[in-house]
């Protein structure tokens, strides 16, 4: 990579889930607040089409990287098969490779943003922005997690964590992780086994080595004042240069128009304010088919209307009949993809049954929305922990108490119409005032945004 003459910065995705997006809203913003830099967007083939829809700033440039899958195979290989390939290939050189294609025709790459997941940014030779799209506290506790698996027991005494985590004890000699249980931690458990719980811990080791050593700075999905003195102190020593600039959907220049093809939007006009629940469970996650059915009967037996996001190939395990009810009395609507910001921020959504994924609860709060949290796998329990103990805007099931149609009718109604739907609706509002603060003039997030541009500018 020869010499620049300006500041290039090449945002490096992790191509699965929801973690692009969030990488290209900060890639947007980045090129926006930066225009004389160059920022170029790096991801693989497959996804950047979508990427690529829409306006850009003029300084945002696309460029791919090796998806580690021989042609042709993309399709019929395994998901878990695909991240480990592309992992394999970006750590063996593939990175490397899209830099240096990045900067062909002189600009060098003069900086790294890249996704936590992409760890191996740490060793291509220019400075390496971490930006972490998950829970922070999930990431504290990966930096500690040979400490913690020690000492909770899992080398050679896994019932002893079984046993900690059915107590419920909290972690309170860790700092930061102290109102988190056991059992919330994301490496706890068998609920995501098999090949992908391998290739995940070998990534999060890799992220534990490489992130305290060699990140410059870590950008994080938060704003300043979003955790407690504790856990913010425990974040800003265990990371270099933590950086809170969340949520990264409200970033300035971030903001293309959402995908409304099934008419969301429209179906919430006219609803009463707070009668509607929203249910989605993100990108990855699933119910067990059995869950599923009970959560249909649970939303049909409450009698409230409910908008749900859920992904087709999920909609024939669904209760004979669910729909042609919902549809023959206008009380349901069933989308495969929803703009699910614009509809948290919609008067007429009142509750918001979700996976809690780290986006999900951002997504929540800054539509002033009370939640109801059923994690699945990764920091989703984290999450729902602190959005029941720490900010008390919803409700956290645990992920071994299945979904039963009496509890899902209960719980919803409880949101949308009870005593502790009106204090958790109070608390969410009083949230989404510190996530429009953060993102004023003077706010935490915009100041801590421009000291990261001002951080990928310094570097030529
Ligand atoms: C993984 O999370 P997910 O991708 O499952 O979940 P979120 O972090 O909640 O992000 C999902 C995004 O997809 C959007 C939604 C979120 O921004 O607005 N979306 C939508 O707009 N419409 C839909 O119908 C469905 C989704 C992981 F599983 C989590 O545990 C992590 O916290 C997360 C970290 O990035 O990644």
């Amino acid at each position: 990579m020869g010499g620049s003459p300006h500041p290039h910065v090449a945002v490096v995705a992790f191509p699965f889930s929801s973690h692009a997006p969030k990488l290209l809203a900060v890639a947007r913003a980045v090129a926006s607040a930066a225009p004389s830099a160059t920022v170029s967007f790096v991801s693989t083939a497959d996804t950047l089409p979508r990427f690529k829809a829409g306006a850009a700033p003029a300084n945002l440039r696309f460029v791919e990287l090796a998806s580690g899958v021989g042609d042709g195979d993309l399709a019929g290989t395994p998901p878990w098969r695909r991240v480990e390939l592309f992992l394999e290939a970006a750590e063996a050189g593939g990175l490397k490779q899209a830099l240096e294609t990045a900067g062909a025709g002189g600009t060098r790459v003069t900086c790294v943003v890249g996704d936590t997941f992409m760890s191996m940014a740490a060793e291509v030779g220019v400075p390496w922005v971490a930006v972490w799209t998950g829970g922070p506290t999930a990431l504290l506790a990966h930096i500690v997690s040979d400490t913690l698996l020690q000492d909770i027991g899992e080398h050679g005494a896994y019932a002893a964590v079984a046993e900690a985590a059915s107590r419920g004890d909290e972690l309170v000699t860790y700092p930061g992780l102290g109102r988190y249980r056991v059992r919330d931690l994301p490496f706890i458990g068998t609920r995501h086994g098999g090949e992908f719980r391998r290739i995940m811990s070998q990534l999060f080791r890799r992220v534990a080595q490489r992130v305290p050593r060699a990140a410059t700075a870590v950008a994080i999905n938060a704003f300043p004042g979003l955790f407690p003195p504790d856990i913010s102190a425990a974040l800003a020593k265990a990371l270099p240069n933590c950086l809170p600039i969340g949520p990264y959907f409200l970033l300035p220049g971030t903001c293309a128009a959402a995908d409304d093809s099934h008419g969301c939007l429209a179906w919430l006009d006219g609803r009463p304010a707070c009668s509607v629940a929203y249910v989605c469970f993100g990108t990855v996650a699933s119910l067990p088919p059995d869950e599923l059915r009970e959560l249909a009967s649970g939303l049909e037996a409450t009698g409230a209307p409910f908008l749900w996001s859920l992904r087709e190939d999920s909609w024939s395990l669904l209760p004979p009949g669910f729909m042609d009810r919902a549809k023959a009395n206008n009380s349901g609507l069933l989308v495969p993809w929803a703009p699910q910001a614009a509809v948290l921020r919609h008067p007429a959504v009142g509750a918001f049954v979700t996976h809690s994924g780290w986006g999900a609860v951002l997504e929540g709060m800054s539509g002033g929305v009370p939640m109801l949290c059923r994690p699945f796998f990764g920091d989703q329990a984290m999450n729902a922990r602190a959005v029941e103990h720490l900010w008390c805007f919803g409700k956290a099931f645990d992920d071994d108490k299945p979904f039963t149609s009496g509890i899902v009718a209960e719980a919803v109604k409880s949101l949308l119409d009870g005593e502790e739907g009106i204090q958790m609706r109070a608390r969410a509002r009083e949230l989404q005032a510190k996530v429009v603060d953060a993102f004023g003039p003077d706010g935490g997030s915009t100041d801590n945004f421009r000291k990261l541009v001002e951080l990928l500018c310094a570097h030529e």
